[in-house]
């Protein structure tokens, strides 16, 4: 995020009869387009527009955000007919806030709009928690705010997480008339107005991306909880001729016949690509926000996605030639060990926890939680390390790590505890740690290619970014089309004998001379970074698109089920089609829930990326075939039942290689060369990835100089003062890697920036 330039000015009287040019935008304190120029016009008398953000925190956010908001000071109003009143006849929607809590569930804000009534025995259904939770209004305090000042605008006080923020269906975006949201900015003598899009950015910017509720539909079990009012008397119902199930429409959702509303997705990824990656990721079910800030729930859809990756990877490196063994090492690292090799944590050290008590006792010396298992592994493997002979060593271990960022989180890709394997291994010859490192970087391309179906493109890093612990770190580079930014996949190094030296690991060297020999070590790690960029890679408006060698379902089979043909008489077939796609190996769910329309599950499944859908209807079953349809482009087959399983099979495999060809051609018409400087901002600017020839991926300073030098032109460019420190993004060009895959350098070629002989061709990009 950027921070935007602010002018300094007061509250400016629109009640009185000042000239229109000093009541327009300024940057900064941006107003909403549909709503502002009424609203300069039209505020009532005691109501002021504010200009200046002051210190208000709230006020300051939306600016650095660059959020558009028109801000109104008035007298305190405790209540919202208070706010009402004083705010009269200005455009916009006022809104209700419940800040509610149950011991067990946690504290929600419940935001609906002015006009909703929440039933509180309802309230636990909605939100998705135990039917039995005792929801309690509770303190404010929580949100850093008094009674009366309650808004989602106080989220951004809830650092560690602790508020989930429930936002009424009517008020996100493409909800109810779409009006701005009229909501207090931690005071409540001031009143925000915000479109709703730009509200829900504002909370996913500050780690409380909305749960989004229909308040107005209660699912029928919390209905069925709730105190019964007396039913009005039925109409008789004429026969009706069932209904043929609903394809999904492009786009369209919420299916007539749906016996509850789908949770849709309302971002695009095109129009705002933060917030459509929120509601994929939730909406798919695959993450729940956790209570404390940066951490993460993986539930069953994407942990299976995780087990998939472990399985196949795991195989990999345990198979000859490999062989590879996992180990267990303990979460904990002494002050002494992790201090021991100061380049190694020297500018990683403020992101290490600690754990300084246990109950009431300060521990006599804190000790850390592993940021990764250097220094607790070699200590043990110079006991293990006496001969050549107990070469090579080479271990596994897949587990958690904290790493305690303060940059913004984001799922996945940025989190302060995330799942990796890491990889340790020791040799006696150089050559051995250097091709284990390559074989390495070759199954990590392998993931993100064969499994994810995202290109990858393999590389050394840059003597600045390295790992400065080691000798060279190698590295596998994606691209996240939807935002223009590159990532890092997974890295592979080759540690040298620096960590061998410094914790003492030597071994009997082979040649019976008698000396020593300290080994030649290599580390690597893949993590659960890998999910959110196959998510962000892949997936579309519809929801999650998986790619089918790690969708935990592979075809979901859906029973077209009506009045006139319940499932029993499908059930047979469908019990067949099950057992034949089962037999060819195939991760089969069937969904033959009775409360659900088929057009229902279409989406449900849909959203949740599943990468074929297979029909059952009753014309399918008496012709003993069914209808296969494609997640990722629609494409639909009829298929017979004999060889259904070889034909999905097939056909996934076709998807795969579909998913793989379609993220390329998107990477590679963002793949560019350059050659003048001249040219590279403004093609950074296009959100490329850029090749250029290179002096040295030694030379640090020219390095740091591209850097400085990119980030002041595109702020310029952009009329930007400077950078929000959190941002994961930053605007300037960093290098990615030096490909392994090398254009030819036709010889006299000079160094894009330096103007020395090049060395060869370095990639570029704004990366996360
Ligand atoms: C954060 C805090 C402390 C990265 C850190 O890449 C230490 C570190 O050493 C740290 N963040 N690193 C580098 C990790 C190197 C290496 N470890 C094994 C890997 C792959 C797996």
């Amino acid at each position: 995020m950027q921070i935007v330039k602010t002018a300094k000015f007061g509250v400016l009287d629109v009640g009185g009869l000042k000239p229109a040019a000093s009541s327009a935008p300024r940057r900064g304190a941006h107003v909403a387009p549909t709503d502002a120029a009424l609203a300069s016009l039209s505020a009532p008398a005691g109501v002021a527009v504010v200009t200046d953000a002051g210190d208000n925190a709230v006020l300051l956010k939306l600016d650095a955000l660059g959020i558009p908001h028109q801000t109104y000071r008035h007298a305190p109003v405790p209540t919202i007919e208070a706010q009402s009143a004083a705010l009269g006849a200005l455009p916009g929607r006022l809104t209700k806030n419940l800040l509610v809590k149950d011991k067990k569930a946690g504290t929600f804000l419940v935001t609906v709009a002015h006009d909703r009534a929440v039933n509180m025995k309802e309230l636990p259904g909605l939100l998705g928690i135990a039917k039995n939770a005792n929801l309690r209004l509770t303190d404010p305090a929580v949100l850093g705010v008094e009674k009366g000042s309650v808004s989602p605008y106080a989220a951004l006080n809830d650092a560690g997480g602790v508020v989930t923020v429930a936002l009424d269906a009517s008020l996100a975006p493409g909800g109810g008339d779409g009006s701005n949201i009229l909501t207090h900015p931690l005071r409540s003598d001031m009143t925000v107005s915000a479109s709703p899009a730009d509200l829900v950015k504002y909370l996913a910017a500050v780690g409380h991306a909305p749960k989004i509720v229909d308040f107005g539909a209660a699912p029928a079990a919390a209905a069925a909880a709730a105190p019964k009012a007396p039913k009005p008397p039925k109409a008789p119902k004429a026969p009706k001729a069932p209904k043929p199930p609903q394809a999904p429409q492009a786009g369209g959702r919420n299916k007539k016949g749906s016996k509850e509303t789908l949770d849709r997705i309302v971002a695009s990824k095109a129009g705002d690509f933060a917030t459509w990656y929120g509601e994929v990721i939730t909406k798919s079910e695959m993450i729940e926000y956790g209570k404390i800030s940066g951490c993460y729930i993986l539930r069953p859809w994407s942990f299976g996605i995780w087990e998939q990756i472990q399985k196949a990877f795991d195989g990999w490196i345990k198979d000859e030639p490999l062989e590879v063994e996992n180990c267990y090492f303990p979460l904990f690292v002494t002050k002494g060990a992790l201090e021991a090799e100061e380049d190694h944590v020297d500018g990683f050290a403020p992101e290490v926890a600690w754990v300084t008590r246990s109950g009431d006792s300060e521990l006599a010396e804190p000790i850390a939680i592993r940021p990764t298992s250097e220094t607790i592994m070699y200590p043990e493997f110079a006991k293990w390390l006496r001969s050549h002979r107990d070469l090579p060593l080479k271990l596994n271990q897949w587990c958690s790590v904290v790493r305690w960022e303060f940059k913004y989180p984001t799922p996945f890709l940025r989190s302060r505890e995330f799942l990796w394997q890491e990889g340790h291994t020791a040799h006696y010859e150089l050559a051995e740690a250097d091709d284990m490192v390559y074989a390495i970087l070759g199954l990590y391309k392998k993931v993100y290619e064969d499994l994810l179906a995202v290109p990858v493109i393999p590389g050394t890093k840059t003597e600045k970014e390295k790992f400065a612990g080691g000798l060279r770190t190698t590295t596998v580079e994606a691209y996240i089309d939807g935002s223009g930014r590159a990532i890092q996949g997974a890295t592979s190094h080759n540690l040298g004998q620096n960590f061998g030296k410094i914790y003492g690991i030597e071994v009997e060297s082979a040649d019976g001379s008698g000396g020593k020999r300290v080994p030649w070590q290599t580390s690597w790690g893949l993590t659960t970074r890998s999910i959110g960029v196959m998510v962000m890679v892949h997936s579309d408006d519809q929801g999650l698109v998986l790619p089918p060698r790690v969708a935990p379902v592979q075809v979901v089979v859906i029973p077209i089920i009506s009045k006139a043909c319940p499932l029993a008489e499908l059930q047979g077939f469908v019990d067949e089609v099950k057992a034949e796609l089962k037999a060819a190996g195939l991760r089969v769910r069937v969904d033959d829930r009775g409360n659900q329309s088929p057009g229902w599950k279409y989406n449900h499944w849909e959203q949740k990326g599943v990468p074929l859908r297979v029909e059952v209807g009753p014309r399918d079953a008496a012709a003993r075939s069914v209808m296969a349809v494609r997640r990722v482009d629609g494409g639909k087959k009829a298929l017979p039942l004999a060889g259904l399983g070889a034909a999905l099979a097939a056909e996934l495999d076709d998807v795969h290689a579909a998913m793989f060809a379609k993220a390329k051609a998107a990477r590679d018409a963002k793949l560019v060369r350059v050659t003048d400087w001249a040219d590279f901002v403004p093609k950074l600017n296009e959100n490329n990835l850029i090749l250029t020839p290179w002096c040295d991926p030694a030379d640090q300073d020219a390095e740091e100089a591209v850097k400085d030098k990119s980030r002041t032109e595109a702020l310029e460019a952009l009329g930007l003062d400077d950078e929000d420190a959190r941002t994961a993004t930053s605007l300037a060009a960093k290098t990615l890697c030096v490909p392994h895959d090398q254009p030819p350098l036709p010889a006299g070629t000079k160094c894009f920036f330096t103007g020395k002989p090049a060395t060869c061709w370095c990639l570029w990009g704004r990366s996360y």
